[in-house]
This record gives C-alpha cells, sequence and structure tokens, in this order.
C-alpha cells in the first residue's frame, strides 16, 4: 500500500483530469445543489439523461455514468447519509460510499479517482469525522487492491483542505 497515491488539492472537483470523479447526489440521481449542480452544470443535460435511465440509487450505493462535457470520463453517483446525529447508521452508511464507488473503479479498472466530501455540505455530516471515514476506507481499499494510482480527495475550500491533510496524517 502506497501513500503516495493519495493526494488533496483545494478546488473544484468539476475540474479535475482523472478517470473518475465521485458525485454526492441525492437518491433520484436527478440533480440538485453543491457539487452535485455543479457536475450536472459541467457535464452537460446529456448526463442527467443518462441519469433518468438509471432508476435512482440508494443511500451507501454507487451507480457510474459517463462524463460527457468533463475532463473525467466517468462520474460515479453515491447517495451519502443525511447526519441525524449519528445513531442512524451514518457513519456505516458513509463508509459504504465510498466502499461502493471504489468497488466500482476496480470492476473498471480505473486508474484515477476524485472525491468530494461526501455529505458533508447541505447533508451535515460533521467533516472532521467524515473525513476520518473517507481517509480510512481508501487506505483499506489500497491494501487489498492496486488497480487505482491515484486518489484525489477534492476540498472546496481550506478548512476542508486542513481537515483531510490531517486526516491522511494520522490514517497513514
Ligand atoms: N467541488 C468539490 N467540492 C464541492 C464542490 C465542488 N464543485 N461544490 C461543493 N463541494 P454537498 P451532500 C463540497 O452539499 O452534503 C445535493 O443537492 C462542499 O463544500 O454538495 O452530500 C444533492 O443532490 C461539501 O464539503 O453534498 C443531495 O440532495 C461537499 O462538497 C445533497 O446535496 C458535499 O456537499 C447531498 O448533500
Amino acid at each position: 500500500m502506497d501513500k503516495n497515491k493519495i493526494s488533496i488539492v483545494l478546488g473544484d472537483i468539476t475540474k479535475q483530469n482523472v478517470d473518475a470523479i465521485v458525485n454526492a447526489a441525492n437518491s433520484s440521481l436527478l440533480g440538485g445543489s453543491g457539487v452535485d449542480g455543479a457536475i450536472h452544470r459541467a457535464a452537460g443535460p446529456e448526463l442527467l439523461a443518462e441519469c433518468c435511465r438509471l432508476g435512482g440509487c440508494k443511500t451507501g450505493e454507487a451507480k457510474i455514468t459517463k462524463g460527457y462535457n468533463l475532463p473525467a470520463k466517468w462520474v460515479i453517483h453515491t447517495v451519502g447519509p443525511v447526519w441525524n446525529g449519528g445513531n442512524y447508521g451514518e457513519a456505516e452508511l458513509l463508509a459504504s460510499c465510498y466502499r461502493s464507488c471504489l468497488a466500482i473503479s476496480a470492476e473498471k479498472n480505473l486508474k484515477s479517482l476524485a472525491f468530494p466530501a461526501i455529505s458533508t455540505g447541505v447533508y451535515n455530516y460533521p467533516m472532521l469525522d467524515a473525513a476520518k471515514i473517507a481517509v480510512t476506507e481508501v487506505r483499506k481499499f489500497l491494501e487489498k487492491n492496486s488497480s487505482l494510482s491515484t486518489i484525489v480527495f477534492v476540498c472546496f475550500n481550506e478548512k476542508i483542505y486542513d481537515i483531510y491533510r490531517q486526516a491522511i496524517a494520522n490514517v497513514f
């Protein structure tokens, strides 16, 4: 397992030159605000047309589409849990989002993947705990799989960036 496969960038996930970016979607997969809105705007209307054919997605699961006008060839849509205080299985569901996206990337033999901080916006998941889960699941994946050579955590602001930097230092 190679820590050098992990990177953090401050910026916009829609600009990332990777095989796939992950979308923090909702169970309809029909778009929304936040990173979901940004991805649909940048990908263009064909993305919504493909999403309409997917029949939604359960919390903790993931589905893949093409990336259309994005630099990324693919979008892996996952549905994070809504934070309800922590006693409703939120941590396991969030971990499952990361595992599902990573499993799809392995099935497709993708080399590079970028994640946003799933559930930490509209869905209100505490940032520190969410980052720990994200980094831990990626570490566990890298211990068993060699398909991915680059995993990018895209941080939308400096506060998120600092939290990921700390989480990576703690977990790796
Ligand atoms: N690039 C990278 N990160 C971003 C970007 C971007 N362009 N835009 C926002 N973020 P959110 P959720 C960060 O609310 O909490 C939608 O309406 C943001 O700072 O996008 O999983 C869906 O349709 C935050 O840290 O997703 C669902 O209904 C993180 O992305 C619901 O929101 C996630 O925030 C999902 O909520």
